[in-house]
């Protein structure tokens, strides 16, 4: 990848004025109006409304209003009309005994761009914190994952309890456990294809480390550790974030560690263990991870924010095919708390850019790499 010719030119879609109203949290990719763009939706916990903005005048939608706390959605189109629903959360605290924890459904009424209307609510569970439609039986029809924050007897700074994962299968809705294996802080669930291009599993961060669940065809779950993540006393151990990558040679987790943490890790398989590579450690609040690949030469680049003093979004890029070194590039130094980011062909070139949220800011980044596009 040539150096500074990753992405280049933003736009900033969204500066929020009133300062005071910080905590963007979540930008999300879908396409809200049926014609092959994709579109993106902003969340943030500060705000009462989830909105969406409209590729690519990017125009300002309101899906829902008088919903406080907001703090993750997902989209998944459940009834095929080509418009996803969304499942949303909020009410969120990090407080279990004062977070109402509520998921919903929404679905728009006919037209996409006026407001949608909440069509079931699925659950209240305390600290609700990462949603994800997620295919992990195989069978062709995702379901709604949930990864709360805490456990219900958590409190800081040490959010000792253990904490659960749970799904909602569409339609019946009812709340089923997965795993309650993590402890302390679960800051992150990732759908993955890990044995099978058909069935999801879904990796796990949390103080515990990073680990593996899987389902198998009775619906038994089996919980992998991968890592017991950053090598420090709780509450500093552990992962906050967890996400899979390809090379030509290998695959690759990788992870900010700890919660909220410095360091950019990638996890490399060595026989049945993963060896543990710091590759970045200048972070301060690094809060978001995910792989793709912006060159086109067949290996996953990673995109990586953080939120604290210096706040920037990165590139990293393998040096080598097996992953053991790696190139970081800049995408937006010192231009936006990166809360979260997310990956998207925006201008339709071919090419994935990049969306990123934090602090008072929407923006994007296309992507002028001079790579082959795939
Ligand atoms: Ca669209
Ligand atoms: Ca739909
Ligand atoms: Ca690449
Ligand atoms: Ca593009």
């Amino acid at each position: 990848m040539p150096r500074n010719s990753v992405l280049r030119g933003s736009e900033v879609l969204a500066t929020y004025r009133c300062k005071r109203l910080e905590g963007r949290y979540q930008v999300i990719s879908a396409d809200l109006n049926r014609d092959g763009k994709p579109d993106l939706i902003a969340l943030g916990e500060q705000m009462t409304e989830l909105v969406w903005y409209e590729n690519p005048g990017w125009q300002r939608h309101v899906i829902v209003s008088g919903v406080h706390h907001t703090i993750n959605c997902a989209t998944y189109d459940l009834d095929g009309d080509g418009i996803p629903e969304i499942a949303l959360a909020y009410g969120f605290t990090m407080n279990p005994k004062t977070s109402a924890g509520s998921v919903v459904l929404l679905q728009h009424d006919g037209d996409p761009r006026k407001p949608w209307r909440i069509a079931h609510e699925i659950d209240h569970l305390p600290t609700s914190h990462r949603l994800r439609w997620a295919d992990v039986f195989g069978d062709g029809h995702p379901v709604l994952i949930d990864a709360p924050l805490t456990g219900i007897g958590a409190t800081g700074p040490e959010y000792r309890a253990h904490v659960p994962v749970v799904f909602y299968r569409p339609g019946e809705w009812k709340r089923t456990l997965i795993s309650d294996a993590n402890e302390g802080v679960q800051h992150a669930v990732t759908p993955v294809f890990w044995n099978s291009s058909k069935k999801q599993a879904l990796l796990t961060a949390s103080f515990s480390g990073i680990d593996l669940l899987q389902a198998d065809s009775d619906g038994k779950w089996t919980r992998t550790e991968i890592s017991r993540g950053n090598p420090a006393p709780w509450p500093k151990c552990g992962s906050s974030e967890a996400v899979l990558g390809h090379l030509l040679g290998t695959r690759y987790i990788a992870s900010i560690e700890p919660w909220h943490g410095n360091q950019v890790v990638v996890y490399l398989a060595k026989g049945k263990a993963w060896t543990r590579n710091v590759i970045d450690d200048s972070f301060i609040d690094g809060h978001t991870l995910w792989t793709g690949d912006f060159d086109g030469n067949g290996q996953d680049d990673m995109v990586a924010g953080y939120r604290g003093p210096g706040h920037s979004v990165y590139i990293y890029s393998a040096k080598d095919p097996k992953g053991h070194e790696w190139q970081r590039y800049d995408v937006d130094k010192g231009g936006i708390k990166a809360a979260a980011c997310t990956i998207a062909d925006l201008n339709g070139d071919g090419r994935p850019d990049i969306a990123c949220i934090g602090g008072n800011q929407l923006k994007w980044y296309a992507n002028e790499s001079g790579g082959t596009v795939r």
